[in-house]
């Protein structure tokens, strides 16, 4: 996995709005995903990386199905769980690696880690874990857009429970009252941290109703199923064409298969209930596209699996050559701190 040149070569990206979405491109661009993440658990033992990881392991589906209707001029933010979407949107493999691994060539110098992950050229104009803050920095690059007259689309992605935040109602608000066109995606894996949606809200509780009543568009779809994501992606985006300055919610329903934060599954900790955890590996993304692909040509098995391998030694290759790499020096501490 050489370092993806810039714009971005990722082969989701060449499928636009109006383009249906080819589903083995989307299939090799989760896996892509799937296998950088793997690795990254596995090499995390080391203690190399010197960052929290959040995982986003099953939750591939939303970051490339999104993604898939981007080019690399539109503009995403993400938060805590973000490597899926810098990767689909484009971002570069090398510096987001070498990010985590604390390097002078990673995409924030080394000194952001995972949960700081930017690459303007491809469009992901960054991570930041404190919850909900992307939320209006996302409303300012699409305001700044539609002020400017520009057709770049701008989406924020983002965990249900940041939308208990007093900043996503806010974000929401302004953006409906400034009529400014930005496309929330809201990834539905249940659970803050250790909490289920139970206690945190109450029964009678409709997100829909609550968005609608602000004024925004609001669809929801399951975010397990590329294929689907990718539709309903679309239709909320032809809302947003056919109703121009009007923003829109997008709720997918999806899992994560790993721990909150770490490298492991937690799933012994009984926190989630079996009944949920059996459901959803059931559901698994990666599973449900590759059978429907093997079902309808049953020869893509050997690619698919010849695929899966080559990108775990393009990864691995990564991995080394960031190891050999630099730290920042310590008297770069202070850059992009005060302004020069
Ligand atoms: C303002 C703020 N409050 C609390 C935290 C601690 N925290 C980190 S991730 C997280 C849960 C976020 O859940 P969600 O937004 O649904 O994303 P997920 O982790 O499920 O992807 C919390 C509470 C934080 N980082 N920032």
């Amino acid at each position: 996995m050489s370092p993806s040149p810039k714009p971005s070569s990722n082969p989701a990206l060449a499928y636009g709005t109006g383009v249906p979405p080819d589903l083995k491109h989307l299939h090799l661009e989760m896996l892509r995903i799937r296998v950088i993440e793997r690795r990254i658990a596995e090499r995390y033992r080391e203690q190399e990386m010197r960052c929290p990881v959040h995982l986003s392991i099953g939750q591939e589906a939303v970051a490339v199905g999104v993604c898939a209707h981007l080019q690399p001029a539109d503009k995403v933010m993400s938060a805590h769980r973000s490597h899926g979407h810098y990767l689909a949107k484009g971002g570069n493999v090398r510096a987001m690696i070498a990010e985590l691994y604390g390097r002078a060539d990673g995409c924030c110098g080394g000194r952001g880690g995972s949960m700081h992950l930017m690459d303007r050229d491809s469009g992901f104009w960054g991570a930041v874990p404190i919850v909900g803050s992307t939320l209006p920095i996302a409303l300012g690059l699409a305001l700044a857009d539609k002020q400017c007259g520009g057709n770049a689309r701008t989406v924020a992605f983002f965990g249900e429970g940041a939308t208990e935040e007093g900043v996503f109602t806010e974000t929401l608000n302004l953006a409906c009252v400034l009529r400014v066109p930005l496309l929330f995606i809201c990834e539905n894996n249940g659970f803050s941290v250790y909490t289920p949606l139970a206690p945190r809200r109450s029964p009678d509780f409709r997100f829909s109703d609550y968005v609608r009543s602000h004024g925004c568009h609001y669809f929801s779809g399951d975010g397990n199923d590329v294929e689907a994501v990718c539709r309903v992606t679309g239709e909320a985006l032809a809302a947003m064409h056919a109703d121009p300055g009007r923003p829109c919610v997008v709720e997918f329903a999806t899992w994560r298969y790993y721990e909150h934060c770490g490298p492991a599954q937690d799933d012994h900790l009984n926190y989630r209930n079996q009944a949920e955890i059996e459901h959803w590996s059931m559901r698994d993304p990666l599973a449900i596209s590759r059978a429907r692909l093997i079902a309808a040509q049953p020869g893509l098995e050997a690619e698919l699996d010849l695929a899966e391998q080559r990108q775990r030694q393009d990864i691995d290759a990564v991995i080394e050559a960031v190891r050999a790499g630099v730290r920042p020096s310590p008297e770069t501490l202070p850059r992009g701190v005060f302004a020069p």
